[in-house]
């Protein structure tokens, strides 16, 4: 064999030897990537507000595929006929877990206004009439708080986790003032005329990454998380 053969035949060699490990490598990683996806925790959310899946989704981050109502062929008005948001959020956790056989999770919040003897409350929704139209709460909100000094308010939320048919339930509150006027265009409901304690800016003019590391459903969904990675662990 001629010295230049013998170094061609090598070369091929060292790079058939290359390629080989790299698809090894390859293929060591693949299954990987795979089992991250599939280890995803799904949960399925009783909403119809999209702002609510949206922030919930930022909250909980990438281990989780948060699925709303309509991923499931749910597009009905789930009712809410109870007086108090613990009783609403777990009113839907159960239609949903009764009516599609799933775990799942709800949320009910209220606007808490001190002057206005709490309300609207456990009504935030429907507080200008049935047609859930936000911009009609918050104008007959401030409306009624017109002339009020004491301007103090609190968002709440509260969380019903349906899984494995036990029910638990996350509490959020955030203390604030109703403003005297609309601020800011993000968010959504009433967050343009509420100011969060310590903020001298509404929940509309904070970023969604700022309300939700204050907000009621930020505190609620946290709270619900370690849940969840507890019942996982003990699980494993
Ligand atoms: P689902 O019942 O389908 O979850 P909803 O919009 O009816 O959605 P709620 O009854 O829990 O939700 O909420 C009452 C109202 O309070 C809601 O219509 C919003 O306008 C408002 N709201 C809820 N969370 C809010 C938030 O984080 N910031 C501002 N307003 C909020």
């Amino acid at each position: 064999m001629k010295t230049n053969d013998f170094e061609t035949k090598s070369t091929i060699f060292v790079r058939l030897f290359i390629l080989l490990s790299c698809r090894k490598k390859c293929r060591v990683q693949y299954p990987d990537v795979q089992k991250k996806q599939h280890m995803k925790q799904r949960i399925v959310f009783a909403t119809n507000n999209a702002h609510k899946l949206q922030e919930v989704r930022q909250i909980l981050g990438a281990e989780y595929d948060v699925v709303g109502l309509d991923q499931i062929g749910c597009n009905e008005d789930i009712p809410e006929t109870s007086d108090t948001i613990s009783g609403n959020a777990l009113q839907k956790a159960r239609y949903i877990r009764q009516h599609y056989h799933t775990d799942c999770m709800a949320d009910d919040t209220g606007l808490f206004v001190d002057a206005l003897d709490g309300e609207p409350g456990v009504y935030s929704a429907r507080y200008a009439g049935e047609g859930h139209d936000a911009a009609a709460n918050r104008c007959k909100l401030l409306r009624n708080m017109a002339g009020k000094t004491n301007r103090s308010a609190s968002f709440r939320t509260v969380i019903a986790l349906i899984q494995d048919d036990r029910e638990q339930l996350f509490e959020g509150r955030v203390d604030g003032v109703i403003t005297s006027e609309e601020h800011g265009d993000h968010g959504f409901g009433y967050d343009s005329i509420f100011q969060p304690v310590g903020y001298d800016r509404t929940f509309a003019e904070l970023t969604a990454e700022e309300k939700n590391a204050i907000s009621h459903r930020g505190l609620a969904v946290r709270q619900l998380a370690l849940h969840l990675l507890k019942n996982t662990n003990e699980r494993q």
